[in-house]
C-alpha cells in the first residue's frame, strides 16, 4: 500500500490496466485520453466554470451528458485503482490517466500536477453542449475552444489526439478509426488528412463523415466533419501542414496543449498547491 500523494504506483498500475485484449484495439488507453479530455473541456474562462476539478462526470448533470457517451467505460476501467488507492480523487485519476495512456502509447511525456478534489461546487456546474459536435465546421471549433482558452494553433494541436481510437455508433454514432494504429501516437492522423482522399458518405443513422477506402489493405478509415474542416481554413492548415512534417514539434506542442487543458480552472500556489477550491463547503461529495 503507497503512501498518500504518492503518485508512483498509481501510475504504474494505470500502465499496467492499459492492456485489455477483449476491448476495442486491445487497450484502454484511447478512452482514458476522451475520459481526460471530456473532464476538462467543458471549462468556460469568462464564468471560471467547469473544467477537471470536481469530476462532476459521476453525476448524471454531466455524465448524462451526449457528448459523454461510452466514457463509463473508462471510468469502469479505472475502479480497480480507486479502490486500491482510495485516497486519490476521481478529478486527479482521471486526467492522470489520460497523461500516463498517453505515455504509454508512445506519446510525449505530459507534465502533471495532482491536487484536485471531488468537491462539486453547484454553482459551477457546466452546462450541457460545452464539448464540441463533430458535425459542425471550422466556427464552430473556434467557438468551443476559444471559450476555454485555445487558439488556433492549440486546437489544432489538441486535435491530433484523434492518432488515438476510434468512433462507435453506439456512442457518438460515428464510426471508425482515424488511423491504421489507433493504439499508437504519432502524426499520422495529420499526415493521412493531407495524403488520403476523403469522401463523405452517409451513415445509416443518418450522420455525415469522411472515408477513405484502401482497396489493398481492405480498411476504411475515417475523418469527422471537424477534423476535415481544419484542411479546410488557412489559419487551421498552416499547423495541420507544419504537424504533418514535424512530429517532434507536434509532440512538443501537444505537450503544452493537453497539460494546459488538464490544469484549466486551476489555480496554484508557488508549490503547486490548488489554491481555488474548497473541499469542506457543502455540495456533492465523492
Ligand atoms: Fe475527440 N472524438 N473530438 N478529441 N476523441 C471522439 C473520439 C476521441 C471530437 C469528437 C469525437 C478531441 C477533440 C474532438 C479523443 C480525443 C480528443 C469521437 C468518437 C468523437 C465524435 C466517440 C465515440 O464514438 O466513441 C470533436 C468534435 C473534437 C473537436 O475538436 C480532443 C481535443 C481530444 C484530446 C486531446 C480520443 C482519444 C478519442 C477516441 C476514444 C475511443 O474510445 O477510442
Amino acid at each position: 500500500m503507497s503512501k498518500a500523494g504518492d503518485f508512483a504506483p498509481v501510475r504504474q498500475d494505470i500502465a499496467k490496466l492499459l492492456h485489455q485484449p477483449e476491448y476495442d484495439d486491445g487497450s484502454a488507453g484511447p478512452v482514458l485520453v476522451r475520459l481526460a479530455w471530456h473532464s476538462a473541456g467543458t471549462y468556460d474562462a469568462e464564468t471560471d466554470t467547469g473544467g477537471s476539478n470536481g469530476a462532476g462526470m459521476r453525476y448524471e448533470a454531466e455524465g448524462g451528458d451526449p457528448a459523454n457517451a461510452g466514457l463509463q467505460h473508462a471510468r469502469v476501467f479505472l475502479e480497480p485503482v480507486k479502490a486500491k488507492y482510495p485516497w486519490i480523487t476521481y478529478a486527479d485519476l482521471w486526467t492522470l490517466a489520460g497523461v500516463v495512456a498517453i505515455k504509454e502509447m508512445g506519446g510525449p511525456d505530459i507534465p502533471w500536477l495532482g491536487g484536485r478534489t471531488d468537491y462539486v461546487d453547484d454553482s459551477k456546474l457546466p452546462p450541457r453542449g460545452r464539448l464540441p459536435d463533430a458535425a459542425q465546421g471550422g466556427d464552430h471549433l473556434r467557438w468551443i475552444f476559444n471559450r476555454m482558452g485555445f487558439n488556433d494553433q492549440e486546437i489544432v494541436a489538441l486535435s491530433g489526439a484523434h492518432n488515438l481510437g476510434r468512433c462507435h455508433s453506439d456512442r457518438s454514432g460515428f464510426e471508425g478509426a482515424w488511423v491504421n494504429n489507433p493504439t499508437r501516437f504519432s502524426n499520422q492522423y495529420f499526415r493521412l488528412l493531407l495524403s488520403l482522399q476523403w469522401k463523405k458518405k452517409t451513415l445509416a443513422n443518418g450522420l455525415e463523415q469522411f472515408v477513405n477506402y484502401d482497396e489493398d489493405s481492405e480498411t476504411e478509415l475515417m475523418m469527422l466533419p471537424t477534423d476535415i474542416a481544419l484542411t479546410q481554413d488557412k489559419a487551421f492548415m498552416k499547423y495541420v501542414e507544419l504537424y504533418a512534417r514535424d512530429k517532434e514539434t507536434f509532440f512538443a506542442d501537444f505537450t503544452k496543449v493537453f497539460s494546459k487543458l488538464i490544469e484549466l480552472g486551476i489555480v496554484r500556489d508557488g508549490e503547486g498547491k490548488i489554491l481555488n477550491t474548497d473541499n469542506q463547503k457543502g455540495g456533492y461529495h465523492s
